[in-house]
């Protein structure tokens, strides 16, 4: 594949899809749905629904361009031993990290809670990171993953804006990659800090790295792939039926 310039912010970006993954920060059901870690911090969760769709057609659109996708989640062993205590002794104790929920165990590995949204699902060949802290990077071998596949730039989505989605951008600027960051595609319970979180990327002349859009960067790939997408009702670009 060649290169692709894609609008952004502050500037264009000059793209090498075959040099590119798509990871998707998060989009655990812990996050989403009622009764998970969000909800458990008095969240109103229905806010990270927007992320959904353009998250899907980005996927879509990245497995069908053969480009590398890269899943996180965030979560802990079921013995909570890599969970920092400063983490987990935070809130109501029926409400921490470990706490039994209507998902079962808060944020720990092999809940219901912690899968992936099914409409996210990963596929069998794509590497999902677990991830004990807020970066995707920190204690965990993405970094060696990308490497060796001579990525140099990450079109980043996901969940929380300011959060994860942030902290792993902040590591990876600083490791070297260019982050492209799909506004559209990733949400925050603050509308606020979603804003100001992508402003905060961009500014001082793209200080973390570019924001864009789904649409514009399914609109960069090629005409065949943009052909199997098809608009919805709500002006989202969503999966061909
Ligand atoms: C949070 C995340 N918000 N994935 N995690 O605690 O952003």
């Amino acid at each position: 594949m060649s290169r692709f310039e894609i609008p952004a912010k502050p500037s264009p970006l000059s793209v090498d899809f075959a040099r590119t993954a798509l990871i998707i920060i998060d989009m655990q059901r812990d996050f989403l749905e009622p009764g998970g870690f969000g909800a458990a911090l008095g969240n109103d969760v229905s806010r990270l629904v927007a992320a959904v769709a353009p998250c899907r057609a980005m996927l879509t659109a990245a497995r069908a361009a053969g480009m590398l996708v890269i899943h996180t989640r965030e979560g802990h062993r079921p013995d909570l031993s890599d969970a920092p205590p400063a983490k987990v002794a935070r809130g109501p104790l029926d409400k921490r990290i470990g706490a039994r929920g209507p998902m079962g165990r808060i944020l720990i590995r092999g809940e219901p809670g912690h899968d992936i949204i099914p409409e996210l699902a990963p596929l069998a060949h794509e590497p999902v990171i677990d991830k004990p802290g807020k970066g995707a990077f920190y204690q965990t071998d993405l970094d060696l993953m990308l490497r060796n596949r001579g990525i140099e730039t990450l079109l980043v989505a996901g969940v929380t804006t300011e959060v994860c989605v942030h902290t792993t951008v902040r590591e990876a600027n600083d490791r070297g990659y260019r982050c492209l960051v799909l506004g559209d595609a990733c949400a925050s319970y603050f509308p606020e800090f979603h804003d100001v979180g992508l402003r905060m990327i961009a500014a001082q002349g793209g200080i973390f790295g570019w924001v864009s859009t789904t649409e514009d960067v399914l609109a960069a790939l090629s005409p065949s792939v943009r052909e199997m997408m098809t608009a919805s009702p709500h002006g989202k670009l969503e999966p061909a039926a």
